[in-house]
């Protein structure tokens, strides 16, 4: 019944998913990538740039609850948040849950990556017409090198560090973030899999601890980013983040006060990892 099937091309894994598919919604092309969005009997839509998933409608809750809610609850009161990339809406959807957040900016570089979620995913870019919310189409290394800030709570919402991707990783990137957050502000990237990118996770996060006093590491499992073990790197200039720091009232389906706790890779691990001392 299910012919058709998609065939992943993910440069930067070692692994490749093929998906049935049971129908092509879009094909495009924007300036910066290919842009497609399939219907997949097993995941719901899906959100394909340049042949990497980048989301499933089936669980995209797990990633984006995740990279905002961690970062959102350890801060005592966040109310300026800059998103860098995340021009699917997903991650802005969460940050909006909470009332604290006076305003977001978003910074994506490929205005079609938001009109093709406005389009497709109605479940993620509602939060494009709120008045809360400020769109900058440009590339995020340049904003933050020029933005005046401050602000509290920095999300970076990437594809993988390959292409346009790989500049959001850089050393200069994170300094030019850490002049732009507030004294007591937070910063978090997600980091892909602790299965197949280890390397490069140790590398961000010891980067990362060069400049911020407290780093730490957080996963969560997901269905459909191969390697699965799925890492976050967030960064703070002044509270711990590996617990709540504040009430939950955002409705989630997934994110909860023992989850934020139970995320954090223990430091047993963590201390492995950066002493490039795994054995995998
Ligand atoms: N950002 C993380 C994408 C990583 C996917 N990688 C992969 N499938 N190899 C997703 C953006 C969702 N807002």
């Amino acid at each position: 019944m299910h012919d058709l099937v998609f065939l992943e091309r993910d440069p930067f894994s070692p692994i490749r998913y093929i998906y049935r598919v049971s129908g092509i919604l879009y094909c495009g092309k924007s300036k910066y990538q290919e842009i497609q969005v399939f219907e997949s009997p097993d995941f719901g839509k899906m959100l394909v740039l340049d042949g990497v998933v980048q989301l499933t409608e089936r669980d995209e809750f797990f990633y984006h609850e995740m990279l905002a809610h961690v970062i959102l609850h350890a801060h005592p009161n966040p109310r300026t948040v800059l998103i860098i990339g995340g021009g699917d809406g997903g991650t802005l959807r969460e940050v909006l849950k909470h009332n604290s957040v006076e305003r977001v900016q978003l910074v994506e570089i490929d205005r079609q990556v938001i009109e093709t979620s406005k389009r497709f995913f109605h479940e993620l870019a509602g939060g494009f017409s709120d008045p809360r919310v400020h769109v900058k189409c440009t590339d995020g290394t340049r904003y933050v090198r020029q933005a005046r800030g401050p602000f509290d709570v920095v999300i970076v919402d990437s594809t993988d560090p390959v292409g346009y991707g790989k500049r959001l990783f850089i050393d200069q990137f994170f300094a030019d973030i850490l002049s732009i957050l507030n004294e007591t502000g937070m910063f978090v990237i997600q980091t892909e899999s602790l299965h197949f990118h280890r390397k490069f996770v140790a590398d961000v996060q010891i980067r990362l601890g060069r400049l911020f006093k407290i780093v730490e590491l957080y996963c969560v499992s997901l269905a459909t980013y191969p390697g699965n073990w799925w890492t976050f790197s967030i960064a703070s200039t002044k509270y711990p983040v590996a617990a709540q720091n504040r009430k939950q009232e955002v409705i989630t389906k997934y994110y909860d006060e023992e989850i934020h706790k139970k995320a954090f890779v223990p430091s047993s691990l963590r201390r492995k990892l950066l002493d490039c001392n795994l054995d995998w």
